[in-house]
């Protein structure tokens, strides 16, 4: 790895003092689209230290040593045969692999204190509906971690994406505010 670019997003976030983190898993950009738009929300709302992160810069092993006042966010596309996007297909390949290894070891709830948000972006018209999504939460939940507010699914065959978006962040948001002890600021006129 070059020096300075570290491929832990425990300690990247550390280093930059981030208390959320938002990937995508995008294949055309929708998907990262949404994340910077989350990250912006989260910050001016809820004055989270949040980044956007694209999967394919970071490690996954690590991810039991995410303390459990910070949160992932996980936003997802699902492409082909409910295949993930090229920049999630490294992630992707290590939760769902046969012997994921976490670097703290085997307890049996190793992501006890990784909390995440999740996302999907679909479309109903393919056999595999936002399988990206479905298959990441059931897969950190296996491990233990804990999931704030619905798994929400966004649904480009129905058209409706933006409004399965609207719909799905304003209890999330609000979950994760009573998790997180965040007060909603109030929005500033100037
Ligand atoms: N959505 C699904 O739910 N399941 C699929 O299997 C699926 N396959 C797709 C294959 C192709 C070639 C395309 C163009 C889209 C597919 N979609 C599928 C829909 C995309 O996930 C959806 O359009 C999403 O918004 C794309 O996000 P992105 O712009 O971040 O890549």
């Amino acid at each position: 790895a070059k020096a300075g670019k570290t491929r832990n997003f425990v300690e990247k976030m550390e280093e930059s003092g981030k208390n959320c983190i938002i990937f995508y898993g995008s294949q055309t950009g929708t998907a990262e689209d949404y994340a910077s738009r989350l990250a912006k929300e989260g910050k001016s709302r809820f004055g989270l230290e949040t980044m956007v992160a694209d999967l394919e810069e970071y490690d996954f092993d690590a991810m039991d040593t995410l303390p459990s006042d910070k949160i992932a966010f996980f936003v997802m596309a699902t492409y082909g045969e409910g295949e993930p996007t090229d920049n999630a297909v490294e992630f992707y390949e290590f939760i769902n692999g046969d012997d994921v290894a976490f670097s703290q070891g085997g307890e049996d709830a190793p992501l006890d204190n990784f909390h995440y948000v999740a996302f999907g972006l679909g479309n109903n018209t393919y056999e595999h509906y936002n399988s990206m999504v479905r298959d990441v939460d059931r897969l950190l939940t296996k491990y233990g971690a804990h999931r704030i507010g619905n798994a929400g699914e966004g649904d480009d065959g129905a058209g409706t994406m933006e409004e399965d978006f609207l719909a799905w962040k304003e209890p999330m948001w609000a979950a994760l505010a009573a998790h997180m002890g965040l007060e909603e600021r109030e929005a500033v006129y100037e």
